[in-house]
C-alpha cells in the first residue's frame, strides 16, 4: 500500500489527524494495533478545553459533543474543611472546559472516518518504521496474519507512550527523553453512584489529593492519591470510600456510595521527547509527551499537536513548501513545556509529598489560600486550566 501520511495509532491523536487531513485533501492511512471494540471502550480522559472543542466543531466532529457534552465553568476546591467554588469562566472571559468522555470522542471520530472512507485498519500493529533518512519511509505491520508494508511520504507517530514511533525516534539517538516520575499514583474508580456535585471537586488534603468527577447523573468517577507501588487490592471499597470522604466531603455530607465497577492504579509521570521529529517521522500526542493527569491536559495537548501537524502537511500540499512542517517540533514544544509546567505545579500543589516536613506542608496551604482570593495567582491558574489558545485548524 502507498499513501501520503501513514498514521500509527487510532487514539484521539491519530483519529483527529486523519479527520483534519481528509478535510485538507491530504490522503492518509491509519493503522491501529488493537480491535475497534477495545479502542472504543478504553477509559481515559474526560475534560476538553474550549480550544479543543472549537477545533472539533470546525472539522465537523462535534455534533454529539454539542448535544451531550456538559460545560464546566468552574470547580469546587475542598480546602480547610470547606468547599470553595473556583470560577474558571468568570476569570477567563467565558472560556470553560467541557466534560465529554474520551471513549465517546473516539467513537465519534471512528464513525466519521468510516463514513468518509478513510482507510482505518484495526488489529494492524506496526512492527517497524524504516527508511527514515530517505523520502519514502515504510511502515511494516501485520494484518490478518500477514506481514504488510505501507509506503508513505510522512509518518505520524500517534501510538502512545509505549508505541513503535517513540521507540524508533529515540533509537536514532537524535532525541532525548525528559522525565519526571512522581512518588505517588492515583487509584481511579468508576462507581454506580450519583455524583455529589454538578462540578468537579478537587482536594489538596494534608492526607493527599482526591478528585471527584462524573460521567453521568448515575456514574461517579473518583481518584485518590495513593503511594506509588500500591495495588487496587490494597484498597477494599470501604477503606477507599472512607478515605474519599475524609479528603473530599464536607463534615456531615458524605459522598454518595454505590457499587464500584472498575478500580485501577494509574502511575503519575511527566515525559517529553525532544525534538518531536526525526526526518519524516513526526510524533504527536502521548507518543511525544505525557503529563500527570491532575490538570486534565493530555488529550488537549494531543489535539494541539495534530492541529499544528495538519497545518504543516496541508501547507506543503498547497504550496509545495515544508517551511511550516519544518517548525513542527519547535512550535509544539513551546506549548508542551507550558502545559508540562502547569501540570507539574498543579500536581505538587495538590498532592502530599511523602517526605514533606511541617514547614513544606504550611507552604502548600499558603499557596492554596492564595488561589482562593481575587489574586493574580488565581487568574493565572484559571487561564492555564481553561487552556492556552490553540491554532485554528486550516480547513
Ligand atoms: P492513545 O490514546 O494512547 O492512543 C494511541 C493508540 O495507538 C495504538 N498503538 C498502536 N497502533 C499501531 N501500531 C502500534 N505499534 C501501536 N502501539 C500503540 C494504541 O492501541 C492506541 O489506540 O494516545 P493519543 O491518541 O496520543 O491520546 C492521548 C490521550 O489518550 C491521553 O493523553 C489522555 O487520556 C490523558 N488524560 C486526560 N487528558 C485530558 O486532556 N483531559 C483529561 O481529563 C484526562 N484525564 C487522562 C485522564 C489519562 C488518564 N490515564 C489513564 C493515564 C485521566 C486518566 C486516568
Ligand atoms: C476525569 O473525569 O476522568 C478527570 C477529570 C479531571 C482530571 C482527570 C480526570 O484532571
Amino acid at each position: 500500500m502507498r499513501t501520503t501520511v501513514g498514521i500509527i495509532g487510532a487514539g484521539p491523536a491519530g483519529l483527529l489527524l486523519a479527520r483534519l487531513l481528509r478535510r485538507a485533501g491530504v490522503d492518509c492511512v491509519v493503522l491501529e494495533a488493537r480491535g475497534r471494540a477495545y479502542v472504543e471502550r478504553r477509559q481515559r480522559a474526560a475534560l476538553l478545553e474550549q480550544g479543543a472543542v472549537d477545533v472539533l466543531r470546525a472539522c465537523g466532529a462535534a455534533d454529539r459533543l454539542d448535544r451531550e457534552g456538559v460545560r464546566h465553568e468552574g470547580f469546587e476546591l475542598r480546602h480547610r474543611d470547606r468547599r470553595h467554588r473556583f470560577g474558571v469562566a468568570a476569570r477567563t472571559g467565558g472560556r470553560a472546559n467541557t466534560l465529554y468522555p474520551q471513549t465517546e470522542l473516539v467513537k465519534d471520530l471512528i464513525a466519521l472516518a468510516t463514513a468518509d472512507g478513510t482507510p482505518l485498519l484495526f488489529d494492524a500493529p506496526v512492527t517497524a518504521v524504516e527508511g527514515l533518512d530517505g523520502d519514502r519511509p515504510v511502515l511494516r505491520y501485520t494484518h490478518g496474519g500477514r506481514e504488510e508494508t505501507l509506503e508513505c511520504s510522512y509518518v505520524a507517530g500517534c501510538d502512545g507512550s509505549f508505541g513503535t514511533a517513540r521507540r524508533t525516534l529515540l533509537a536514532t539517538g537524535a532525541a532525548r527523553l525528559h522525565e519526571r516520575v512522581y512518588p505517588y499514583a492515583w487509584l481511579g474508580v468508576f462507581a454506580d453512584a450519583p455524583p455529589a456535585s454538578d462540578e468537579l471537586i478537587l482536594s489538596g488534603h494534608e492526607r493527599g489529593f482526591a478528585l471527584h468527577s462524573m460521567r453521568s447523573p448515575e456514574v461517579s468517577r473518583l481518584y485518590l492519591q495513593v503511594p506509588a507501588g500500591t495495588t487496587p487490592e490494597d484498597w477494599p471499597d470501604d477503606r477507599m470510600w472512607d478515605e474519599l470522604d475524609t479528603r473530599l466531603a464536607v463534615p456531615g455530607h458524605p459522598l454518595h456510595r454505590g457499587p464500584v465497577t472498575d478500580k485501577a492504579v494509574i502511575p503519575l509521570r511527566g515525559q517529553v521527547v525532544e525534538p518531536m521529529r526525526y526526518g519524516r517521522l513526526l510524533l504527536a500526542g502521548d507518543a511525544a509527551h505525557l503529563v500527570p493527569p491532575t490538570g486534565a491536559k493530555g488529550l488537549n495537548l494531543a489535539v494541539a499537536d495534530v492541529v499544528t501537524l495538519a497545518r504543516g502537511l496541508s501547507h506543503r500540499r498547497r504550496t509545495g513548501s515544508t517551511a511550516l512542517l519544518d517548525r513542527y517540533s519547535e512550535l509544539c514544544l513551546r506549548r508542551v513545556w507550558q502545559v508540562q509546567e502547569f501540570s507539574h505545579a498543579m500536581t505538587v500543589l495538590l498532592h502530599a509529598a511523602p517526605d514533606a516536613d511541617a514547614y513544606e506542608r504550611r507552604l502548600r496551604t499558603a499557596r492554596l489560600d492564595r488561589l482562593l482570593g481575587p489574586t493574580a495567582a488565581a487568574a493565572e491558574f484559571a487561564e492555564n486550566y481553561a487552556g492556552l489558545p490553540m491554532d485554528a485548524p486550516l480547513i
